[in-house]
């Protein structure tokens, strides 16, 4: 409990601490977390999707005047040299370099790249953030990467254990995923001071999308639940259109539940009966199939997934209730997993929390 208190305590010294940026409805973010990236060789994670990554912030996002947030664990200092990072991706960097000049870019401090705090001469010319505020008509979108939901003691022992396994390479191609229970604490104890303080919180660290407080799996739970209280309201001719949208959700319940087994049997993060939605979670840009990310525009927030039709079928094939749209000239889509509006969010967390 004592540890637990001294946590909040941290968080709350963090947020107090923010630098805060006044939005409104004729603003653009979209917030990436957790792109890990290396050397191009075998252990770097960020190489499958660089291509996707680059194009996808060239092509789509900086030519509509978005505004890049990057929420941690950006470059992977555990296992690489920041040089040998910086001269591998220089593209990626002068894409970044592109926001700074002309829309605007915040990149947020996480614990793989943690000791660009200890560099004296970066390779770049942007700020590094501990964290970022939005204010949006008065309420608050907290942005962290999410290691600081751990006491300092965990956060340090965590870098240690990571190094000393890199150093024996028992480390595999991908980073090592964070254990279901760790996860699960990163989220209750932000899911917890957001609440507490009635705004809206948006994360990275744990690698797990989440959308007003809820995973994928809780999220088609929902969902189908709502679905399938229309389908038992209406007797006209909805229903047949209804019955075919519960087919697909059902299927796709299915499989994310196959998938997410080990996550699932750690059970919910809120033991509360009632829940907040203020906790968001942009996911990862080192994903096996794709990309998630978060986006805020017109007054909205978005949980978006970019792919390429080469590498996933999924939302073209099976999962045709998801809104997609394809990038011309390219192979790359764009899905719109989850969407609110913001003033909507706001209005629930103040009455629920
Ligand atoms: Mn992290």
């Amino acid at each position: 409990m004592v540890i637990k208190e001294s946590i909040l305590h941290n968080l709350d010294k963090l947020y107090k601490n923010s630098p805060k940026l006044t939005i409104t409805d004729n603003d653009r973010f979209v917030i990436f977390s957790d792109l890990h990236m290396g050397n191009g060789g075998m252990n770097d994670d960020f190489a499958k999707n660089a291509q996707l990554f680059e194009f996808v912030l060239n092509n789509y996002y900086l030519k509509r005047n978005y505004k890049l947030i990057l929420n941690g664990d950006i470059e992977e200092l555990y296992k690489f040299s920041l040089k040998s990072v910086a001269k591998r991706w220089q593209n990626i960097y002068e894409t970044f370099n592109k926001f700074h000049q002309h829309t605007g870019l915040y990149k947020i401090i996480g614990n793989h790249d943690y000791l660009l705090g200890y560099v004296k001469e970066l390779p770049y010319k942007f700020p590094i953030l501990d964290s970022l505020a939005l204010d949006y008509n008065g309420s608050d979108i907290f942005i962290y990467h999410g290691h600081q939901t751990a006491n300092l003691l965990e956060q340090y022992s965590m870098m240690v254990h990571y190094s000393i396994k890199y150093l024996f390479r028992t480390v595999g191609n991908n980073s090592v995923p964070m254990v279901n229970q760790k996860k699960f604490q990163t989220e209750k104890i932000a899911y917890e001071f957001a609440k507490q303080k009635n705004i809206v919180s948006i994360l990275g660290h744990t690698h797990r999308p989440l959308f007003a407080s809820l995973s994928k799996i809780e999220s088609l739970r929902f969902m189908l639940e709502n679905l399938i209280n229309m389908y038992y309201k209406t007797t006209n001719g909805i229903r047949e259109n209804l019955e075919y949208k519960i087919k697909l959700l059902k299927n796709e319940l299915e499989i994310a539940t196959k998938v997410n087994y080990g996550i699932n049997s750690v059970g919910s993060i809120y033991s509360d009966e009632v829940l907040v939605p203020c906790l968001f979670n942009s996911g990862a840009v080192t994903g096996k199939r794709g990309i998630t990310a978060i986006e805020i525009k017109n007054g909205k927030i978005k949980l978006i997934y970019w792919f390429d039709r080469n590498r996933s079928q999924r939302y073209l094939e099976d999962y045709r209730h998801v809104e997609t749209r394809h990038i011309p000239d390219s192979n790359y889509y764009k899905a719109i997993l989850r969407k609110s509006k913001l003033d909507y969010l706001f209005t629930r967390i103040k009455l629920l929390a």
